[in-house]
This record gives structure tokens, C-alpha cells and sequence, in this order.
């Protein structure tokens, strides 16, 4: 990699989770910052490293890879969408920079649907990428409908976390649950068995405030790891807003906290969510 970010992977090495704080190879607190993908394959243009060294230069040291599962995604071309995930993550490694690989379950709500998929998925991603420090896997995007953390996603966790642990002894997984990954007390009362894991608490601007944050503390004080790798800057659906005022509040809250986030998304598609207005050329520097 060459060393384009500060905070990046050169600096900083392989991650580790003490107590509830994600840190450097040295032990020391780190806090990882980018932009999620919209969909590899409706927004793949905007996953290649042009774009991705674009955020660098915002001050990104983190992109999240997003394979949505269905709404035509991998479960649909599960080959075509797998090889685009691995370039996106090999051009984002390239600009030194943490990925994350998200398994982006979000019409198929029970991430028990399509285990076996998962567990092919991220025995082919572990096996290829299980060395590299700069890779976090996300093992579901947001549980959602009828499901619960105790019948569904832990047992599920249960099934892929030791999948990917064969060949990823190391890496940091991050795990989402019920209500689109926004019950994490729920997480709380009964955790996973295992090191390196966090939880993953999403949250939009124009829709959701003080309680989730409320809930964000009381997941820290039980000794849950929290990490927001999904957040946007609009209402839930993707629009209404720019939700600037909310959004900074948010941000200072999880500085605060020493949180980890992405944003959602780096495309240029008609939605207040989208970080780049219709038409921006993804193979060139970004003017403001
Ligand atoms: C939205 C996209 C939108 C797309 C929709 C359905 O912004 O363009 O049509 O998904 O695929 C999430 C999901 C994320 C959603 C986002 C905004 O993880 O996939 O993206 N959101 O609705 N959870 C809460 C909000």
C-alpha cells in the first residue's frame, strides 16, 4: 500500500478490541472514519480507487464494501458481485485504508435465510484476505421483520464467526441485530463467546436521536463494543433532510466515545443519503 491516509493501515496495523474501544497493533485507541458503498452492483463506479482514494482525501481510513444480498445482488450473481467485492477491497487496501466486507442482508430480514450463502461468502473472503490487517468482516448489514436475537442472529453469529475464524484468527467482526442493527441492549444481555467482536449500531440523522445514543451508553457501561458502520445524514429512507445540525450532534457524541462510523453512501444517486450530486465522474478528484 502506499501511505495516501493518515490513520491508515501502515500507521496503525492490526486492530484489536480492548474493553469496549477499538485499538492500534500498539494498544492504542484508534477511530476509524469513511463512506459505505450504495450497492456494489448498482453503484459499483463509484467503489473503484479513483473514488476511493477521493474519500482519502476527505480524511477517510475506512470504506465499507457493500454486497447487498438481495434486491439483485449476490444472491442473484453471486459471482459477478463477489468479484467486484474483491476489487473494491484490494483498491481500498491499496490506498491504505480499513475495509470492511458487509454481507448487506436488508429485504432478506433473517440473516438464517441465506446461511449457507454467508458461510460460502465469508469462507472465500476470510481464506483470501484472513492475513491482511486492514480487513474487518460484517456479517449481517441489519436483521429486520420477524426476528430475534436469541432464535435468529446469535445462532447465526454462532454459525459464521468460526467459519471466518479458521482463517481470520485475528480480525475484528462486527455483528449487527434486530430492529435494522438499532438493539444492541439487546446484544447486551446476552453476548457472544469470543474476542475481536463489536456491535454494530446504525442510525439516520432525520429519524433517530437521543435514544439510540441513550442506548449506545448503556451498551458501553454493560462492556459491549460499539461501532457504527452505518450512519446517514437523512431521514431512514434514504432522503428528506440534509440533517446537518443532527448530524454534527451525532458525530460529536461518537467522537466523544472513541466510535468508529460509515457513512451511507458514496454514490450519486437522487436521495439526500448520497454523498456526491447526480453525475459526478468517478475516475477523477472531487471539486467541494
Ligand atoms: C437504501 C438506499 C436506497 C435503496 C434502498 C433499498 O439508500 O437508494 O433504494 O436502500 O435498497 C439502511 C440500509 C440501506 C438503505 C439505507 C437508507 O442499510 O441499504 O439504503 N438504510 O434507507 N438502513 C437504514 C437506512
Amino acid at each position: 500500500p502506499v501511505e495516501t491516509v493518515r490513520g491508515g493501515v501502515s500507521e496503525n496495523g492490526w486492530l484489536k478490541v480492548e474493553g469496549t474501544q477499538l485499538c492500534n497493533e500498539a494498544g492504542e485507541p484508534v477511530i476509524l472514519r469513511g463512506m459505505s458503498s450504495h450497492g456494489l452492483h448498482w453503484f459499483g463506479q463509484y467503489a473503484g480507487s479513483q473514488s476511493i482514494q477521493n474519500t482519502a482525501e476527505w480524511g477517510a481510513n475506512l470504506f465499507r464494501v457493500a454486497v447487498y444480498t438481495g434486491e439483485g445482488g449476490y444472491l442473484s450473481s453471486p459471482e459477478a458481485v463477489r468479484e467486484k467485492a474483491v476489487s473494491t477491497v484490494d483498491a481500498a487496501i491499496a490506498n491504505d485504508m480499513y475495509v470492511i466486507i458487509d454481507w448487506h442482508i436488508l429485504s432478506d430480514g433473517n440473516p438464517m435465510s441465506h446461511v449457507e450463502e454467508a458461510e460460502a461468502f465469508f469462507d472465500f473472503m476470510a481464506a483470501r484476505y484472513g492475513d491482511n490487517p486492514a480487513v474487518i468482516y460484517e456479517i449481517c448489514n441489519e436483521p429486520n421483520g420477524n426476528v430475534t436475537w436469541e432464535r435468529d442472529v446469535k445462532p447465526y453469529a454462532q454459525r459464521v464467526i468460526p467459519i471466518i475464524r479458521t482463517r481470520a484468527p485475528q480480525s475484528v467482526i462486527l455483528v449487527g441485530s434486530t430492529t435494522w442493527s438499532q438493539d444492541i441492549h439487546v446484544a447486551a444481555r446476552s453476548p457472544l463467546e469470543g474476542e475481536n467482536l463489536m456491535y454494530t449500531l446504525h442510525f439516520y440523522a432525520g429519524t433517530h436521536g437521543e435514544t439510540l445514543r441513550q442506548r449506545i451508553d448503556s451498551a458501553l457501561a454493560a462492556g459491549l463494543p460499539v461501532f457504527v458502520s452505518e450512519w446517514g445524514t437523512s431521514r431512514a429512507d434514504g432522503s428528506g433532510g440534509v440533517f446537518l445540525k443532527e448530524s454534527e450532534e451525532w458525530l460529536d457524541f461518537l467522537d466523544e466515545r472513541g466510535i468508529s462510523w460509515a457513512n451511507w453512501s458514496l454514490c450519486d444517486k437522487n436521495e439526500t443519503s448520497a454523498a456526491l450530486r447526480p453525475g459526478t465522474p468517478p475516475d477523477r478528484a472531487w471539486s467541494e
